[in-house]
Order: structure tokens, then sequence, then C-alpha cells
């Protein structure tokens, strides 16, 4: 038995607590990451407050140990699945008290491709990250995108692509909405293993992303933008 298996949630002080949730967030421990959401809750935290310092605090070590190669896949799936946990418990809570979205998120993989795995990590960061996610899962085309930008009245569009085949998909959704008229009323972010930057600006796209850190990053900057030009005018 390792001495981790010792300590007892409810007696560390907050500041170990929120050192300790990192730690467990880092090794997806779901049970102890709902617990300890749990007791912060109970101690007086602002929903929000356990979201952003506890949980998003975690995830965003995991984000960036994950974009250095550190940790793969599996691992940030666990830490992901484990945040789930702790966000599940603050989630309605958030929706009481109004806590401030960052924005919503429409995401999906195109039309004729099933990968999911990268999708689903960047839907969890961003969800982590405070953005409203809806998921369209997988082969979408193009009128699922365009009804669901609409019905959830969504800021970004995200959509992904492993395929060199379906990847020109990506420009056939960017050029109806231009020829609606409603391309500039979202940020459009791609991803994807064959993606890169120079395609990502070739196909009319605001940023190609190369990881789901970079899309939280790079999603944060956009909505941050959007809000002062709407300030300036
Ligand atoms: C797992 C996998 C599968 C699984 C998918 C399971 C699933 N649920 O997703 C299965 C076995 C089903 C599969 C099927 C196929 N696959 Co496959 N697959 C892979 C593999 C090994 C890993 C992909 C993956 O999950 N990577 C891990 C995730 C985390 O990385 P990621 O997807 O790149 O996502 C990150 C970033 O790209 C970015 N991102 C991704 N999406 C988005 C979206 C947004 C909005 C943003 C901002 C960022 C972002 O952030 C993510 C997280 O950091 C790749 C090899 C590879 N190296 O990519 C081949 C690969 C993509 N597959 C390939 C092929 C050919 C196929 C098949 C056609 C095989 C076949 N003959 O049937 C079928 C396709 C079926 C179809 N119609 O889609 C080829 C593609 C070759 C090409 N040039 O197009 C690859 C490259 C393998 C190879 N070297 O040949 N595959």
């Amino acid at each position: 038995m390792s001495d981790e298996d010792d300590i007892v949630l409810s007696e560390l002080d907050d500041e170990e607590l929120v050192a300790q949730m990192f730690d467990d967030l880092y090794d997806g421990l779901k049970d102890e990451i709902m617990e300890a959401t749990e007791i912060l809750l109970e101690r007086g935290w602002q929903p929000y407050e356990v979201l952003t310092k506890a949980l998003v605090g975690g995830m965003t070590i995991v984000g960036n140990d994950f974009r250095d190669g550190i940790l793969f896949v599996p691992e940030v799936l666990l830490a992901a699945n484990a945040m789930k946990g702790g966000m599940s418990i603050l989630k309605p809570l958030l929706a009481e008290t109004g806590a401030p979205r960052m924005g919503k998120m429409v995401i999906g993989t195109v039309k004729g491709d099933i990968h999911d795995i990268g999708k689903n990590l960047v839907a969890m960061m961003m969800e982590g990250a405070g953005f409203e996610i809806v998921d369209l899962g997988i082969n979408n085309p193009v009128e699922n995108y365009l009804e669901a930008l609409e019905r959830e009245q969504a800021d970004i569009l995200g959509m992904s692509a492993l395929l060199t085949t379906t990847m020109p998909y990506m420009k056939v959704v960017i050029d109806t909405m231009k020829e609606k008229g409603i391309r500039d009323d979202y940020i459009v972010l791609v991803g994807g293993a064959p993606l890169n930057e120079e395609f990502g600006r070739a196909i009319g796209a605001d940023a190609y992303c190369r990881d789901a850190a970079v899309a939280v990053e790079t999603a944060k900057d956009f909505v941050a933008r959007r809000h002062n030009q709407m300030a300036a005018g």
C-alpha cells in the first residue's frame, strides 16, 4: 500500500486538497475527484470556483503534458473521464448560478469519416475550459452542421477529419456557410492529424488547431477578440 492510499481528502486544507485534485485528475481517479468536488462545495466554494481553480486547473496540466508528448491518449481519456465526474456534480449548480459562459461550440467529424477519439478529446477539454459543447458525433453532412449552429445559437463551429479523403469536405461546409451569408457569424476551428495550418487557411477556416490544448487556447483567444470587437462598436 502506498502513502497515497492513506490520504483522507476531508482532512486536507483547501490548498492541499486542490493540489491533491491536480494529482488525482492527472491519474484519472474519478471517485476521488467527485469526492473532493463535494468537499469543496461543502466548504462554501462557489461551483464556478471549483470548476476553474480545481478541475480546469488540473486539466490544464494534463493538456500541456499531452501537447508536450508526456501523456498519451489513454491517460488523457482517463483524466477527462475523472473531470467529467466532477463536472457532473457542478453542472446543475452552474446552470443555477449562471456562471459566465465562455461560449458554445458545435463540433463533429465530417461526412465519410468515423474517427472520433480526437474530436471527443477536444470536446472534453473545451467543456473543461468552460465552453458549452454540442457534439454531433461522426459522419456529418453539411446540413447537420448548419442546422445545429442555428438551433443552438452557437459561437464556434469545430470540424474534425482524419482522412485525406474526407478533409476536403470541410471546405464544402465553409463554402456553403459563405453562400448562405453566415460564414462570419461563427468562429470556425478545424483539426485532425492530416490537416495543417496551410490547409486551414486555404479552406477559409479561422484556425487549424493541432491538438486539444491548442483548440482551447485558440477558442479562448477568438472569443475574447470577438467580445472586444463588440464592445468597441
Ligand atoms: C484509431 C484509428 C482508427 C479507428 C477509429 C476509432 C475511433 N473511434 O475514432 C478505426 C479503427 C475505426 C479506424 C478506421 C479507419 N482508418 Co484510421 N486511424 C486511427 C489512428 C490509428 C488513430 C487516430 C486517433 O484517434 N488519434 C488520436 C487522436 C487523439 O488524435 P487526432 O485524431 O489527431 O486528434 C487530435 C488533433 O488532430 C486535434 N483535433 C482532432 N479533431 C479536431 C477537431 C477540432 C475542431 C480541433 C480544433 C482539433 C481537432 O485534437 C485532437 C486531440 O489532441 C490513425 C493514425 C494516426 N496516426 O492518426 C489512423 C488513420 C487516421 N486511419 C486511416 C485509415 C486509412 C482508416 C480507414 C480508411 C481504414 C480502412 N481501410 O477501413 C478507416 C476509415 C473509416 C472511416 N470511414 O472513417 C489512415 C488515414 C490515411 C489517410 N491519409 O487518409 C490513418 C492515418 C492510419 C494510416 N497511417 O494509414 N481508424
